[in-house]
């Protein structure tokens, strides 16, 4: 087996958190190397394009969360071998790439503005964008997003969508995902149902 080290921040969620999971769930090992957010100024120039996830593989290093995912899913046998499907996977992990970063752009306002770019987020963007994936949902049968099995996408969606659902967002609706996503909201309970997603999380405490 190669070895593997993943590293992230240390936090059981965002970007890294799919990797992790889809190793746990596939009984892969690694190590689950967590920086401090503390520490991150003094060893960023460390990893490619200054960001984390990354994963290291026998000494060699790759960045980039969804390369990553890919590459982490067809070890877990979490990725379709399917070209069709696995681009129904992309879709889905890319689009959730690029609404957490319009979320993230908020995240550097304040007061009013931050209230005001949320708020139009919540009314355009986000709602638009939960109703497009849960049609995305829909067409791969309502319970998964590709081979209707579980798929890095599932594990990937999920997690943002319980960041979504957290209420950790002022000024973002938390029931804005039932409202508008009424299947993503039920995803979100199959995932986290998933029997090695729930014993990760309750060996962790979570
Ligand atoms: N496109 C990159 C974005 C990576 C990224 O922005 N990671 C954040 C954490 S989720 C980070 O490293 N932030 C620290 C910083 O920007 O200094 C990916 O998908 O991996």
């Amino acid at each position: 087996m190669p070895r593997i080290i993943l590293t992230y921040f240390d936090i059981d969620g965002s970007r890294g958190e799919t990797a992790r999971l889809a190793m746990h769930i596939a009984g892969i090992a690694f190590e689950d190397r967590r920086i401090a957010r503390k520490d991150w100024a003094a060893v960023r120039d460390q990893y490619p394009f200054q960001s984390l996830p990354v994963l290291e593989v026998d000494g060699k290093t790759i960045a980039q969360s969804n390369a990553i995912n890919r590459y982490v899913g067809k070890l877990a046998g979490l990725y379709p071998k399917d070209d069709w499907q696995a681009a129904r996977v992309d879709e889905v992990m890319d689009a959730v790439e690029d609404i957490s970063v319009k979320i993230g752009s908020t995240f550097a306002l304040e007061g009013e503005a931050k209230q005001k770019a949320r708020e139009a987020l919540a009314a355009g963007a986000l709602a638009r964008f939960l109703q497009q994936l849960n049609a995305r949902l829909e067409a791969g049968g309502g319970e998964w997003f590709a081979e209707n099995r579980l798929t890095v996408a599932d594990i990937k969606c999920y997690l943002w969508v319980r960041w979504l659902k957290s209420g950790a967002l002022d000024h973002i609706p938390a029931d804005i995902v039932d409202r508008h996503a009424p299947l993503l909201a039920k995803h979100l309970e199959r995932v986290k149902n998933h029997p090695k997603i729930a014993a990760y999380y309750a060996a962790r405490g979570k």
